[in-house]
């Protein structure tokens, strides 16, 4: 199979069209390492297997399939609920894609070819895509209006099917080196860069991630035009015309869209998470290509807001279930948290470009929380059920009708899943990123990948057994002793740090600091923006070894977030704990964790796909038979990563645990319209 690399695309644009800026870090492709560990390969194969699979089978039996063949003949009725449901075919492509090049697979590219042409022939003879008003124009989804577009502002989504088109049309472009879907993408963009403009028709997206596709369009062709219309939608923002600046309301002041303000006014993030996500991930694109410096102070300002008054502390965003958005600042209630499967997606894109724009290891310190915690709980251990929401507890008694207590295998609004399917593969993208002679060293997976370094390959080994051990080993070899920068990533977790803000923090302090050798001596290093800086002429076979102390760490929020007063959650390494009621007689939330509570860790090989647990002697709460007393009796609590929860069944789980009686919950009667757990 043809491989192109986005380096030579990249390569292509600034010659051919005299483009300079671009983030100063760039990153090593997904296909360029070979991941050989036991976490992600294992997950990343299932995905393959049976997550991709299952995808497509259900894109054809709930009709989504079936409204591209409709559209093709402009024959029957939309036979699917939102007007978005094209998209789930155009993401399971793009993970597809980014899985076909890690595992060549003649019947899944055939497939996607039979879908592809499918695909075009629903195009309209000027590009235009959007299968709920091609198949019968006269009575389009309710959603749509009756012209095209005069509804994107609200929810007509027909900008939001384009965008997730062209990153699928990329992802398939680089993978198989075919251009059969990319050529309708770029025949869509052209036409979107037709329609809207300077002079134009002026909208606002009501769902983002257009900009992110044009932008990849753009790295791909060079074309400006691509460039300037992902620019020009972030501009229209701020000029909705129902803005009601004294409303709080969300809705009524258009924040729920981030249409409240101008961009590079805005501070705070807002809204629909995924949206927003979308939208910060493009502004720090165009911030790079353009070197606007108002969007960088904009998406500075507002990161700082997520990750010090905004994030759950397993990495999680998005916590107000109506209108699946962020919540006023320090409004993190666990019992109703809704953090979306997509929102934690959005922000690994958001979060890597943030990196590559300020090389600062805090932006991939919250990559990996999300990554390993808050991300991956979106996906079952057998790989085709899902969480659209992802709890931060579950309780006997009632939990609010928005959560959910175990997981599905598609839902009728299904981006969760087909998000997750595309995610997954490209993982081996974000290990390493390199600056001039500057190689960076994000996340700890065994592999092996060979990048170019002052022109000169250098191969790096990993290996390792993270996340449960917090040895790494990287054997480095350059084809003839070079000199180069080895940056290793640090983590914020084992410096003290919990998240890079105050938001959250470790009870005590540990002694023990990592330690780095070279060649099995004690290394002289530096520490710039996070990470160690390994400056040597480096030889073939030299082998760097850190150590990562991985005590069992209790976490305590700051008070500003009434919800997690009195309670600590649990982290080891970059693993966030839970406790579940499978582990624990069938409860969970009657565990106490008083402060002075140690845990020992054990690797149970044949649990929840291989997991390191932790074990304690706790106070547990006990209600006597009648009802009308209560006692604690000490029992061996045992907790499992968070990610790893409602792989066995419905029941309780908590993260944040109460350390006296006085903070627990005993049966939470707080929500209404709860479903009743068995
Ligand atoms: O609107 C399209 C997708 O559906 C959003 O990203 C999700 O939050 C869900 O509402
Ligand atoms: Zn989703």
């Amino acid at each position: 199979m043809k491989k192109i690399f986005v380096s030579i695309s990249l390569l292509a644009a600034t010659v051919l069209y005299g483009q300079k800026k671009d983030y100063p870090i760039q990153g090593v492709n997904f296909t360029q390492v070979k991941l050989t560990d036991n976490f992600w390969l294992p997950k990343i194969k299932v995905n393959h297997q049976v997550t991709i699979p299952a995808s497509f089978e259900r894109c054809e039996s709930t009709g989504r399939v079936k409204n591209f063949e409709m559209a093709a003949t402009k024959t029957g009725k939309f036979c699917t609920i939102f007007p978005f449901d094209d998209t789930d075919i155009y993401k399971t492509i793009e993970g597809a894609s980014f899985s076909l090049s890690l595992f060549p697979d003649k019947k899944m590219e055939t497939y996607i070819d039979t879908l592809i042409t499918k695909i075009g022939k629903a195009q309209e003879p000027d590009g235009y895509l959007y299968t709920p008003r091609t198949i019968d124009p006269k009575n389009p989804h309710a959603w749509s209006g009756l012209k095209r577009w005069e509804k994107e502002r609200d929810n007509s989504h027909e900008l939001y099917n384009a965008g997730h088109l062209y990153e699928a049309a990329v992802a398939h472009y680089y993978a198989t080196g075919k251009k059969t879907l990319l050529n309708i993408a770029l025949k869509n963009a052209d036409l979107v860069c037709s329609v809207f403009g300077p002079g134009k028709l002026h909208v606002a997206p009501g769902h983002e991630i257009v900009e992110m596709g044009l932008v990849k369009l753009y790295r791909i062709t060079g074309k400006p035009a691509y460039l300037q219309t992902a620019q020009y939608f972030i501009e229209e923002r701020g000029h909705y015309k129902g803005y009601d600046a004294k409303s709080k309301d969300v809705w009524k002041n258009g924040a729920y869209w981030q249409d409240h303000i101008p961009v590079a006014q805005q501070t705070e993030a807002i809204g629909h998470a995924v949206r927003a996500g979308y939208l910060y991930s493009a502004v720090a694109d165009i911030a790079a290509l353009t070197g606007d410096q108002k969007y960088y102070n904009a998406i500075d300002k507002i990161w700082n807001n997520v990750v010090s008054k905004k994030m759950y502390v397993q990495g999680g965003t998005g916590a107000i279930p109506s209108g699946e958005r962020y919540g006023d600042n320090y409004e993190l209630p666990n019992t109703t948290a809704y953090n979306e499967t997509c929102a934690a997606i959005a922000n690994v894109y958001w979060n890597y470009r943030m990196f590559l724009l300020h090389g600062d290891s805090k932006y991939m310190d919250v990559l990996e929380k999300m990554l390993y915690n808050g991300l991956i709980s979106g996906v079952g251990l057998d790989g085709k059920s899902f969480f659209y929401t992802n709890a931060m507890e579950i309780k006997n008694s009632f939990t609010h009708s928005a959560m959910e207590p175990s997981r599905s295998g598609w839902f009728d609004c299904s981006c969760c899943p087909t998000n997750v399917a595309r995610l997954l593969p490209s993982v081996p993208g974000y290990v390493y990123a390199q600056k001039e002679n500057n190689v960076f060293v994000n996340l700890f997976i065994n592999s092996n990948t060979t990048l170019t370094v002052r022109n000169k390959p250098v191969s790096i080994i990993q290996e390792n057994n993270y996340p449960w051990d917090g040895a790494l080993k990287f054997t480095v070899s350059p084809k003839s002793t070079e000199t180069f920068n080895l940056q290793i990533r640090i983590p914020g977790w084992a410096k003290n740090e919990a998240i890079p803000s105050n938001l959250y923090s470790f009870a005590s302090a540990v002694e023990s600091k990592p330690t780095i050798k070279v060649n099995g001596t004690a290394a002289e290093y530096n520490i710039e923006k996070g990470y160690a800086v390994l400056n040597r002429a480096w030889k073939t076979g030299d082998v760097v070894e850190v150590m990562l102390p991985m005590e069992v760490r209790k976490v305590v929020a700051l008070d500003s977030i009434k919800n997690d007063i009195g309670k600590v959650a649990i982290q080891r390494g970059p693993l966030v704990y839970c406790a579940e009621w499978a582990d624990n007689d069938g409860r969970a939330a009657n565990i106490l964790v008083p402060a002075n509570a140690s845990f020992e860790t054990e690797y149970n090989a044949g649990l929840l796909n291989g997991v390191t647990v932790l074990k304690s002697k706790l106070p547990v709460i006990k209600i006597g038979e009648n009802g009308t007393s209560i006692s604690t009796e000490n029992k061996t609590v045992t907790a499992i990563p968070y990610y790893a929860w409602a792989n066995r069944g419905a029941g309780e789980m908590v993260v944040w645990f109460p350390t006296q009686i006085k903070t627990i919950d005993i049966f939470p009667r707080e929500v209404s319209g709860g479903i009743q757990l068995k």
